[in-house]
């Protein structure tokens, strides 16, 4: 099937009858679907409610359903996270519609998530009557806030409750021109039921949309970029930290070869980050160390060796700093001997209330450009300079090797031996790696490209697996990529339900949940907590274990139409199960293993954990 045929096979779900005819009334909300269309927003996730049930019948029998189409959810945490995963391999903006305060409260945690990655979302809101003459009594009465979009203010990009339907659609145009200009981020538009069902007289004027777009990026200063590229040229071991190149989305192909290009070109040694999409290939021989959460030893080590520093939007780069050189020197710590050239927008969507913008970070240079432009500006410089030949370091490791802590032959699976077997399982498929569990190590995978890896969820707020995963299989259908995610069980429970999504509306994919049948990170940190105070660690796992009874995963997958496989807890059987998983994605279904696996994080990951508690 290609990709096309997929998309439109998707789509023949849910078709209204009697739709799409000329009508012989216009109401206000058919003036905002129809501007969702003008703007090519394909998709609107959704959960009901009596607050936007005029837009809901004006996308199905006004527009037939169909650009944007539903995709009903059964929670709006899982809508929300399942635009965000969308974005993040598209770059491009989906809709999302949550039912007054209640719906936008179940939502909140995602649009934090969105927020904190740099993802664009148009999260469409509705509020009860605001005119009280007009309020239904009791319902309506709960669900009408007094500035209702203050329950997300910090932590979106901008957001509005226009008073007329010309208004609305102004708001929804200028919505997705701040929220798809980088750093990108989530948008909301909160809709009055008046305004949604108040009959039009006429339709509104034809608009051409295409004028309401985001601004053009700006360029690098020439002037910096000359300093930069002395900078660069003269240092004896420059070190690139690949952070953020499109904000949380993946990056492009031409992106991902100009870094190649620029550190090959430089000698330039580069570091990834697990928390971002992939951005360098990791088995090149100027990989410097695994990719990883936390800033690993061997990062810490690179870090240390270089003159250099070029960060294209490393997240937190001051505590990568602080971490590697002992100490920051904003707080009288250690001085960081090596010069810093910064490539970032990220300082636009800094304020007061989160705290997600980090510490701050020292640059001699600083770019307030995308990374993307800046390496371009600077490979652009450098192509007439040349640069004496530096020899490249040793080959990495081996593509997969096995996890410390239990051999991959051992009795018990691990986390290693899960991607072992994975990759010996998918054979010569392009996989998409969708999430990767707290417990990952970054040397048991290797990115070649963009779509290897689409990175973490911003937010780290635990429960943003399954919808992400699924929004992320949806712009993956029909690519030919086998789009899998890997993540704790934890994750997997709090959301399990965004699964019905992709069952419903056939979007294959694979999950492997990593089976600890605990909240181990958290055993980890009250294990910490009963050594400082020297008392017994054997209760660490008390309020963490999910056990007695231990829940049914592939059971919860199974009863919602979902392919459920395992308990799989033999080494043995564990390829045998995987393949047979994907099997069952490419026939079109979703699939979900659960594998047992050995409680504890990958040796390196534990390592770098506590090394950040330290500093
Ligand atoms: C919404 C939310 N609640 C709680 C936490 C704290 N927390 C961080 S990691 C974690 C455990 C996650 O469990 P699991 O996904 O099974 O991964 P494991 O640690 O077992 O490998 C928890 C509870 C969080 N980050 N977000
Ligand atoms: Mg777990």
């Amino acid at each position: 099937m290609d990709r096309n045929e997929a998309v439109a096979a998707g789509s023949e779900i849910e078709r209204p009858v009697g739709a799409a005819a000329p009508p012989s009334s216009l109401w206000g909300s058919d003036a905002i679907a129809e501007t969702l269309r003008d703007l090519g927003i394909p998709w609107i996730t959704l959960n009901p409610g009596a607050s936007f049930r005029g837009l809901h019948d004006s996308l199905v029998n006004y527009l037939g359903n169909r650009q944007p189409q539903m995709l009903l959810c059964l929670h709006e945490e899982s809508a929300v996270a399942i635009a965000h995963g969308w974005a993040k391999v598209t770059g491009r903006p989906m809709a999302a519609a949550v039912h007054s305060n209640v719906g936008l409260m179940h939502a909140s945690m995602a649009v934090f998530d969105a927020w904190c990655d740099r993802i664009p979302l148009l999260l469409i809101g509705a509020t009860g009557h605001f005119d009280a003459a007009r309020r239904r009594p009791w319902i309506e009465w709960i669900h009408t806030a007094q500035d209702q979009g203050a329950l997300i203010r910090a932590f979106v990009k901008y957001d509005d409750q226009p008073a007329s339907v010309a208004a609305a659609r102004e708001s929804i145009l200028r919505a997705v021109q701040i929220a798809t200009t980088p750093p990108m981020g989530p948008v909301y538009i909160n809709l009055d039921v008046l305004l949604q069902e108040q009959r039009l007289e006429a339709p509104l004027p034809k608009l051409d949309v295409s004028r309401y777009r985001a601004p053009a990026p700006p360029a690098p200063d020439p002037g910096l970029v000359a300093r930069a590229v002395e900078l660069l040229a003269s240092a004896k071991s420059p070190l690139m930290l690949v952070g953020r190149c499109a904000g949380g989305a993946v990056g492009g192909e031409e992106g991902w070869r100009a870094r190649v290009a620029l550190a090959e070109k430089l000698g330039m040694r580069a570091l990834t980050d697990i928390k971002a999409p992939a951005g360098f290939p990791t088995d090149h021989p100027l990989h410097a160390a695994a990719p990883s959460t936390f800033s690993t030893p061997e990062m810490a080590e690179a870090i240390k060796g270089a003159d250099v520093l070029l960060s294209l939007d490393w997240i937190d780069l001051a505590g990568t700093l602080r971490t590697a050189f002992g100490g920051d020197p904003v707080y009288g710590g250690a001085a960081i001997p090596a010069k810093v050239i910064q490539a970032s927008i990220d300082q636009h969507v800094h304020h007061g209330w989160s705290k997600d913008h980090m510490g701050l970070p020292p640059a001699d240079i600083y770019f307030l450009n995308e990374p993307d432009a800046v390496v371009r500006a600077l490979l652009a410089a450098l192509s007439a300079k040349a640069i004496a030949a530096k020899a490249l370091p040793a080959a990495q490791a081996p593509p997969v090797r096995p996890a410390d802590g239990a051999a991959a032959k051992g009795p018990i699976i691990d986390v290693g031996m899960v991607a072992q077997r994975l990759r010996a399982a998918a054979g010569n498929r392009a996989v998409s790696l969708l999430r990767t569990p707290l417990s990952w190590g970054g040397h048991i995978w290797h990115f070649r490209g963009p779509q290897d890896y689409i990175g973490f969820d911003g937010g780290a707020g635990i429960g943003s697996g399954p919808g992400m995963a699924v929004g992320a299989a949806l712009a993956l259908r029909g690519s030919g990529r086998l789009p899998v995610a890997i993540m704790g069980d934890g994750d997997y429970l709090m959301s399990v339900q965004a699964l019905w999504t992709a069952a419903h509306y056939r979007i294959p994919l694979l999950i492997l949940v990593v089976n600890n049948r605990s909240f181990f990170n958290d055993e980890i940190h009250q294990e910490r907590v009963a050594r400082m105070r020297s008392r017994p660690v054997e209760n660490r796992w008390i309020g963490q274990r999910i056990g007695e009874p231990e829940v049914d995963l592939a059971q919860m997958a199974r009863a919602q139409g979902c392919r459920g496989i395992g308990p799989v807890s033999e080494p043995a059987t564990l390829e045998a199960a995987i393949a047979e998983g994907i099997r069952a994605v490419e026939q079109g279904q979703v699939c979900v293993l659960d594998i047992r696996v050995a409680p504890g994080y990958d040796a390196s990951t534990a390592a770098a954990m506590a090394k950040a508690e330290k500093k």
